[in-house]
């Protein structure tokens, strides 16, 4: 059904037209399903009336931890009120679980999966007719719940995305990395929904529409929100809204509706311009690209992609015992070294005996996801190993591998289709790997055409000729670069390489290795797999992409050969000191923050030095990056934890006072969750012999002004972070002053200077934790 010739309509808000209704604050609304049929019933009606062919039931958020035992009842009665209301069609609406899946939060993929499974079991025996999974923030959540759907039901899946103005999901997924990795897991129509209104949508509409090779489906907002009497409101008018949106159905998008703040006003406007039309879009993105959560590597014919082969235990022995003892933080290390060092794509092996290969290479997988940004390459030959992380995979990867023996097709295929991923085929079969570049041909083409019969397109599969050693197959090296050459020019397939096999048993292996790369660049391969820390081979790959025009007027190999800063040699260790105390926290190496302050403070540096000296401004650049784009929420949050580790050494150190000069209440205000600078200032304090009452952070208005009150203290201190926070702040300072007017209030935090602090209402403003203390001397005073 989602793959009509004909635009399709979707209802608008339901959310919005219940507020206005009047459902009640803090009434959930799913409960109407049971409780006040006839109401939901209502707002399906007009928009029937007003030309949406689908109507969404009202079960955004009728899951089981929500809902516990009652999540199947409710379903069942929300699907069945959208078929009274005489739609043609019903989508079972999914919204995100509201819990935070690993590494942010404690969910793992499975529970979150069992969540959605519950979910769509409901729908799909009530009788809807396809599954609507929207406004996902979390690429990992989007994929479980669209696994649970293909794996659930059979009914037509929609997933889609909610981004911000900058072009991402708030954990830093962009429209181009949610098209392809949601297409290749086999979603029958993606999307954006939320968040945004119309006019921001389009430029990301049309990013999607070059990405997705599924029909594209759009749900804006009536608008940006904006906050009116205390109120929420969104000022778009239906007429506006339906020039949109026709503006994106005119570029190809297929399947269009509305989301917060838009109502059967807006819906009848937009199918009055647009009602039978046909879609004006095939969708057809077919090139080569792998991502992760953050990030999209597209391989065009002749461009180049960088796979880093150090987390592989094939003779690493500091490796080996790393994974035997899952050592993660010196596994992240070699991530993170290679990441730097300008690798695209990361194999992971851990292909050990005596070891759980299934249970380490998912850890692997999981722990390197949540600190590099780059896709990733499964490489195992166990089968349960490659599933069970394609599985859990953020994003789409790539699987090493396959091979021309019909046995290994049939075990590889199917995971690789059923995750979205690509697959390295390696051209040896039950005979071995032939001599001649004319026979690996062969193979290439029979693993090309049996991933076909899986509907695994050709740009997915990615051709190994295999490497042979020179020392002990002198005469066959050639004969690989032949037949990389012939897949290339006549298969049109991408290729793969283990580039330092050459030169096993040879001395000076980088000179071989590093000769045999330039001329297999020559011959047409795109990815060749080699140890990114190798100044030599990253010299020829940028000097290659000049040569190939990738590096356009050669930009990049002019900045980095005129750069004296060399890429770190290996993967940091817990007792590596090649990296300062700032770079720690800027890349966030959790593992190294806590060593780094002990020997700092073992080597006589003041611990308010490493506060301010290092911590604060090492936090700033973390900030400014992701002001920029180029850092997102996962490194942030890696910064943040890195700081926490250092700072408990810190606090450890502090002398213990017994004195109490006074009590002192600190909070960060409401909404905001920022606490590093105010467990700063709650140390100092401490520390001058104050009693603190921490009530820690994202704090009420109201809650603050009870402890005042409880504890009748003379210095309330608040923080906020965000701009959006102020408010917060303002709203807090006003309830104390106006209840409790003989206690003082001092703010501080990064959005503040001391104009600020005066329309916030305070009485002083503390630009540090040392101005921190001396207020309060004062007001102790
Ligand atoms: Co976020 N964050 N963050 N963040 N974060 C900022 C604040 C931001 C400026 C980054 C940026 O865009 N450049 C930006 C706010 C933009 C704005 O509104 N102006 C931002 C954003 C947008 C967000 C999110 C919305 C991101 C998202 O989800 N898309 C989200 C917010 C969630 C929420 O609060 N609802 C978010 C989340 C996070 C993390 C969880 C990942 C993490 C916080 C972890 C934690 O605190 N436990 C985090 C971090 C680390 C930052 C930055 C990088 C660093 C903040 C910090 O700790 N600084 C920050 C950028 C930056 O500020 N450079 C950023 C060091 C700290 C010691 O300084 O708190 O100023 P500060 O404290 C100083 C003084 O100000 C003063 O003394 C301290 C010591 O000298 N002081 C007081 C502070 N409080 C005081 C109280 C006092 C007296 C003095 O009296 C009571």
């Amino acid at each position: 059904m989602l793959n009509n010739d004909k635009i399709l309509f979707f209802d608008g808000g339901m959310g919005t037209m219940l507020q206005k209704k009047g459902l009640p604050a803090g009434k959930l609304p799913e409960t109407l399903n049971i409780e006040n049929p006839e109401i939901i019933l209502d707002i399906h009606k007009e928009y029937v009336a007003s030309g949406a062919d689908i109507i969404t039931t009202n079960t955004f958020g009728a899951n089981s931890l929500k809902y516990g035992n009652d999540t199947t009842k409710l379903i069942t009665a929300a699907v069945n009120i959208a078929k009274d209301s005489g739609a043609s069609y019903v989508a079972l609406d999914i919204g995100p679980t509201g819990a935070m899946l690993e590494p942010f939060g404690t969910m793992t993929f499975e529970q979150v999966y069992n969540v959605f499974a519950e979910q769509i079991k409901a729908g799909a025996e009530a009788g809807a007719d396809m599954v609507l999974i929207e406004t996902m923030s979390d690429l990992t959540e989007a994929k479980a719940a669209l696994l649970a759907a293909k794996e659930n039901c059979s009914l037509p899946v929609a997933v889609t995305m909610s981004f911000d103005e900058s072009g991402r999901t708030f954990l830093g997924t962009t429209p181009e990395i949610a098209a392809v990795t949601l297409c290749s897991l086999g979603a029958d129509a993606v999307g954006i929904n939320c968040s945004l209104g119309p006019k921001e949508v389009l430029p990301l509409a049309k990013r999607i529409l070059e990405y997705s090779s599924a029909p594209v489906m759009i749900q804006p907002n009536a608008g940006l929100p904006k906050i009116e009497d205390g109120k929420t409101v969104y000022k778009i008018s239906p007429e506006e809204f339906a020039d949109y949106i026709r503006q994106m159905t005119d570029m190809g998008v297929a399947i269009v509706g509305g989301c917060c703040g838009t109502t059967p006003d807006h819906i009848k406007a937009v199918t009055s311009a647009l009602k039978g039309q046909d879609k004006k879009h095939t969708f057809t993105f077919s090139g080569t690209a792998f991502t992760s959560r953050t990030k999209l590597v597209q391989l065009r014919e002749h461009s180049t992609a960088i796979i880093g082969e150090r987390i592989n235990p094939t003779g690493k022995k500091k490796l080996k015992e790393a994974i035997k003892s899952e050592n993660m933080d010196y596994i992240i290390g070699e991530a993170l070294a290679q990441t730097e060092a300008g690798a695209d794509i990361l194999d992971v092996n851990a292909g050990l005996p005596d070891i759980d290969e299934a249970y380490m290479l998912s850890k692997m997988v999981k722990e390197i996801q949540s600190v590099s940004d780059l896709p990733l390459q499964i490489d195992s030959s166990d089968e349960k190993a490659v599933e069970d992380a394609a599985r859990i995979y953020c994003g789409k990867p790539v699987i090493n591998s396959v091979n021309g023996k019909e046995e290994s097709m049939k075990t590889i295929f199917p995971i690789a289709k059923k995750y979205g991923a690509a697959v390295v085929g390696l051209t040896l079969d039950e005979s071995g790997i032939p001599d001649k570049a004319e026979d690996r041909l062969k193979i290439a083409e029979k693993i090309m055409k049996t991933a076909a019969t899986y509907s695994i397109p050709k740009e997915d599969i990615l051709i190994d000729c295999l490497v042979l050693t020179a020392s002990t197959n002198q005469k066959n090296v050639m004969e690989t670069l032949r037949a990389v050459n012939m897949v290339k020019s006549q298969l049109g397939l991408k290729t793969v390489l283990g580039v330092s096999n050459v030169s096993f048993g040879l001395p000076q292996r980088e000179i071989i290795n590093a000769t045999f790369l330039a001329s297999a660049f020559g011959a047409g391969l795109n990815m060749p797999i080699l140890n990114p820390l190798s100044d030599r081979y990253m010299e020829v790959v940028s000097a290659f992409k000049v040569l190939n025009n990738e590096d356009i007027s050669a930009e990049k190999f002019i900045s980095e050969h005129t750069e004296t800063e060399k890429a770190p040699s290996s993967a940091p260790t817990k007792s590596d000191s090649q990296y300062s105390l700032s770079d720690i926290i800027v890349k966030g190496f959790k593992n190294l923050s806590e060593e780094c302050v002990q020997n700092m403070l073992a080597k006589g540096c003041d611990p308010l030095e490493i506060v301010n000296g290092y911590f604060i401004p090492a936090l700033d650049i973390v900030g400014e990056k992701f002001d920029k784009g180029e850092m997102f929420l996962p490194q942030l949050m890696a910064s943040a934890e890195t700081v926490k580790k250092g700072f408990d050494v810190i606090k450890a150190t502090m002398p213990e006072t017994n004195s109490s000069k006074g009590k002192i209440i600190l909070a960060t205000v409401k909404g905001d969750i920022h606490d590093i600078g105010k467990n700063i200032v709650k140390m100092i304090l401490q520390n001058y012999g104050y009693d603190i009452i921490d009530m820690g952070k994202d704090v009420p208005p109201e809650a603050v002004l009870e402890k005042v009150r409880e504890h009748n203290v003379k210095l309330v201190g608040l923080s906020a972070l965000m701009t959006t926070t102020v408010k917060a702040m303002t709203d807090t300072a006003e309830l104390i002053k106006r209840h409790c007017p003989e206690t003082s209030v001092m703010v501080g935090g990064a959005v503040l200077n001391s104009e600020y602090a005066a329309l916030v209402g305070a009485d002083y403003y503390a630009k540090d934790a040392a101005e921190a203390a001396r207020i309060a001397e004062k007001v102790f005073s």
